[in-house]
C-alpha cells in the first residue's frame, strides 16, 4: 500500500486529495500545523483515515521528522499562505511560507534521502508534488497560458510561488528528485474558504435568498478567471507523480469568465437579479490586479490523459446548492 503525506490538508485540496488518494487505496497522512489547531477536529471529523502529524513549514526540523516517522512514497505540498490579498499585508510571512516553505520540504527530502551535490537521490524514492499557481503568470503577455510562457507575478504571493516553482525545479535537476510542479489554475468548490470571491459569491446568494443578508460588496468585476472544480484538480496531481519522469504541467479547463458572471449565474440560481444586491468598492480592489487567465492545458490532455468533469455552470450550481443547505441547516 503506497503511502502519501499531504502538507495543507486543512485546506480545500487537502480534504480533496486526501479524499481521492484513499479511494486508491494510499496510506495518506496529513500534516497539520500548531499546538491546538482548530481545523485539526474538521479533519478529524471529515477524513478519520487520514493520520495526523505535526509540522510546520517555517520550521525545518519538524518537516524532517515528519518524513521519517511517516516514510511516505509521495509528499504533495499544499501548504500556503494562499490568499492573494494576505500577501500585501504579510509578504514577510508568505515569502517564508509559500517561498521558502518550499525550499524546506525539498530540503527535508534531500536530507532523509542522503542526496548532496556529490550524490544525487537518483534512485530516490519519494516523489514530490509542489503546489504552484496561476498567478505565477501573473499580467500575462500571452493567451493562453501553458508550460512554456513567461512569469510576470503581481503580488507578493505570486512572487513567492515563483520561488517554490524554480527551486522545485532546480532541486530535480541538481539532485534528481523525482519533484513536479502543477500550475493550477483556479479551482474552487463548497469547502472553498468563504475570503475567496466564488464563495463569497455562492454565500451571499444563499444568504440573500434565505433572507439572512442584505447584499454583497465586491471589489473588481471584470477580472477573468479560469474556474475549474478542485475535486477533478486533485486527480491531476496523483496522476503526475504516477509518470515515470518527473515534469511540470499546467492544469485548467481553457475556459475563462469575468466575476459578474459568477455572480449573475449564483443568483440566477435563486432566481435573482444579481444586479439589485452586488456593489463594487475599491475596498476590494488590489494594488495590482492579474486581470485575465486562461489555461491551455494540451500538455495534461496529451501526456497526463486528464480532463476536467465539472464544468462552469455546474460548479456555480453546485456551490450555491451547498451554501443553501449549509445556511438553511443554520436556521
Ligand atoms: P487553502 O488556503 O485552503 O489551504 C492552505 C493550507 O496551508 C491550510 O491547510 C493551512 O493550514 C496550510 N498552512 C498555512 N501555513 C502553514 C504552515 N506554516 N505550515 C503548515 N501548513 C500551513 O489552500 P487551497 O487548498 O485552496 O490550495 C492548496 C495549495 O494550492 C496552496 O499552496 C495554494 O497556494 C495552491 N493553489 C491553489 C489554487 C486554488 O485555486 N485553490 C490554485 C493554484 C494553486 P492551517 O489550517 O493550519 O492554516
Ligand atoms: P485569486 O482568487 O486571487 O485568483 O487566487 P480570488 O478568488 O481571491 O480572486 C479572484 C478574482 O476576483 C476578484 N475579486 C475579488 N476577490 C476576492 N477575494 N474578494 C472580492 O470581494 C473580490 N471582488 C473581485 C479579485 O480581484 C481577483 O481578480 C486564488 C487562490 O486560490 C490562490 O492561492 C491561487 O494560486 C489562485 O487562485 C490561482
Amino acid at each position: 500500500m503506497p503511502t502519501a503525506l499531504i502538507t495543507g490538508i486543512t485546506g480545500q485540496d487537502g480534504t480533496y486529495l486526501a479524499e481521492h488518494l484513499l479511494s486508491v487505496d494510499y496510506r495518506v497522512y496529513g500534516l497539520i500545523r500548531g499546538q491546538a489547531n482548530p481545523k485539526r477536529q474538521l479533519v478529524e471529523t471529515l477524513l478519520p483515515d487520514v493520520r495526523i502529524v505535526e509540522g510546520d513549514l517555517l520550521d525545518q526540523t519538524s518537516l524532517i521528522n515528519a518524513i521519517q516517522r511517516v516514510e511516505p512514497d509521495e509528499i504533495y505540498n499544499l501548504a500556503a499562505v494562499s490568499f492573494v490579498p494576505v500577501s500585501w499585508n504579510q509578504p514577510e510571512l508568505t515569502g517564508e511560507v509559500t517561498g521558502l516553505g518550499v525550499l524546506r520540504m525539498l530540503e527535508a527530502i534531500r536530507v532523509v534521502e542522503g542526496a548532496s551535490t556529490s550524490r544525487p537521490a537518483r534512485n530516490g524514492r519519494i516523489r514530490f508534488y509542489q503546489a504552484s499557481s496561476s498567478e505565477m503568470f501573473g499580467k500575462v503577455a500571452v493567451t493562453p497560458q501553458n508550460e512554456q510562457t513567461p512569469f510576470y507575478p503581481r503580488s507578493p504571493y505570486g512572487v513567492a510561488k515563483v520561488y517554490g516553482h524554480y527551486i522545485t525545479v532546480n532541486y530535480r535537476e541538481s539532485y534528481g528528485i523525482f519533484a513536479c510542479s502543477g500550475i493550477l489554475f483556479n479551482h474552487e468548490s463548497p469547502r472553498r474558504g468563504p475570503e475567496f470571491v466564488t464563495r463569497k459569491i455562492s454565500r451571499a446568494a444563499a444568504g440573500i435568498k434565505l433572507g439572512k443578508q442584505k447584499d454583497l460588496v465586491l471589489g473588481n468585476l471584470d477580472a477573468r478567471r479560469d474556474w475549474g472544480f478542485a475535486g477533478d484538480y486533485v486527480r491531476a496531481m496523483h496522476l503526475m507523480l504516477q509518470q515515470p519522469l518527473p515534469d511540470d504541467y499546467v492544469i485548467g479547463t481553457g475556459e475563462s469568465h469575468q466575476v459578474r458572471e459568477f455572480a449573475d449565474l449564483a443568483f440566477r440560481h435563486v432566481g435573482l437579479n444579481w444586479q439589485d444586491y452586488v456593489r463594487s468598492d475599491s475596498q476590494f480592489s488590489r494594488p495590482a490586479e492579474v486581470d485575465h487567465l486562461t489555461a491551455d492545458a494540451t500538455k495534461a490532455r496529451q501526456k497526463l490523459g486528464w480532463q476536467p468533469i465539472v464544468s462552469f455552470e455546474e460548479l456555480v450550481q453546485m456551490m450555491v446548492e451547498a451554501d443553501l443547505k449549509a445556511e438553511a441547516g443554520q436556521r
